[in-house]
């Protein structure tokens, strides 16, 4: 485990971030400081852990080459209401390494307090999927996290709810000012190495764009998880797909362009209190 890392933040970055999932100058409730409803989108929650993702070398991994890495999948509690600025600390640590022949996938926890109080506000599981650093004889399969890595199969009816919308060609540079400066979201030649022919939108602003649309179709949830199945480039077209479920609301994402898949066994747990819908 790594020392507890600080996280500080404003309306500002609160703002900033719900830009950078899609939030427009219309829906003052998150663009507007001092609207009486301003708040953050609840997938905000992945924003203050997210330094510590990178705090752990990775270089153990046999052939590791960040150009490699890509977000596997991603979790996240939503434990107390979300301050719109404040102090925060993040404990985080290694829960898994496994081995999936071609690649490599770790996973890692966070839990992320607030530092007056010491209340719990979020937890954080992220896999990270790390091309070509597999083959070092690890075990395959990992342990079952419970709604972390639930299969959330869509049923077989049509979806109870479409959202569809369109992301922008400069996604990708606006949503990595919220912390997350991979170059392989920005950066032509670093894209090339990761494989790619020009740079990728971060998986967690695709799952923040799929989170606003639950959240506008079903209301406010607990929790949220998906599995990241393949790339989006900034500028496609989102199309995110829903079923309620019991207090579950199962989703899929898709890119219309190119009818792909990019968000599966994704699901959130709906906050308690009368779901609408
Ligand atoms: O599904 C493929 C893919 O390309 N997915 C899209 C990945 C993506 O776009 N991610 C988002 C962008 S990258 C990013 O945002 C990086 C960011 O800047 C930094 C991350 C920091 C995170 C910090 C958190 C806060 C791919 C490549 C992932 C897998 O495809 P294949 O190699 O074809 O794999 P496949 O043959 O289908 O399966 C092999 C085994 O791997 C498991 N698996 C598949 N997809 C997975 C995954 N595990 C985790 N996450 C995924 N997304 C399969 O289950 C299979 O395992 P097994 O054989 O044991 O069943």
């Amino acid at each position: 485990a790594e020392p507890p890392l600080p996280f500080n933040y404003t309306e500002r970055d609160v703002i900033l971030y719900n830009l950078g999932i899609g939030a427009t100058e219309k829906e003052l409730q998150w663009t507007f400081e001092n609207d009486d409803e301003f708040a953050a989108l609840p997938t905000f929650g992945v924003i203050p852990q997210f330094q510590c993702q990178f705090s752990f070398p990775l270089d153990w991994l046999p052939d590791f080459n960040p150009a490699k890495l890509l977000h596997g999948e991603q979790y996240l509690a939503i434990k107390a209401p979300i301050p719109t600025s404040g102090e925060l600390v993040n404990e985080a640590r290694i829960m898994e390494v496994l081995d999936k022949g071609k690649a490599a996938s770790v996973a890692v926890i966070t839990e992320t307090k607030d530092k007056a109080t010491g209340q719990v506000i979020f937890e954080n599981q992220s896999t990270l999927f790390i091309r070509g650093s597999g083959g070092f004889g690890g075990k395959r399969t990992g342990k079952d996290r419970g709604p972390a890595t639930a299969a959330n199969t869509p049923p077989k009816r049509s979806p109870d709810a479409v959202v569809e919308e369109k992301t922008l060609p400069v996604q990708a540079a606006l949503y990595r000012l919220s912390g997350d400066w991979n170059p392989l979201h920005i950066q032509p030649e670093f894209a090339a190495v990761g494989g790619f022919d020009r740079p990728i939108l971060h998986g967690l602003c695709t799952f923040g764009f799929a989170g606003k649309h639950v959240l506008k179709s079903f209301g406010p949830y607990k929790d949220i998880k998906a599995r990241f199945a393949g790339v989006v480039f900034p500028g496609e077209t989102l199309v995110t797909e829903m079923w309620k479920e019991g207090d579950k609301v199962i989703f899929t994402t898709k890119v219309k362009e190119r009818d792909a898949p990019v968000l599966a066994a994704a699901a959130v747990t709906l906050a308690d209190g009368a779901p609408k819908a």
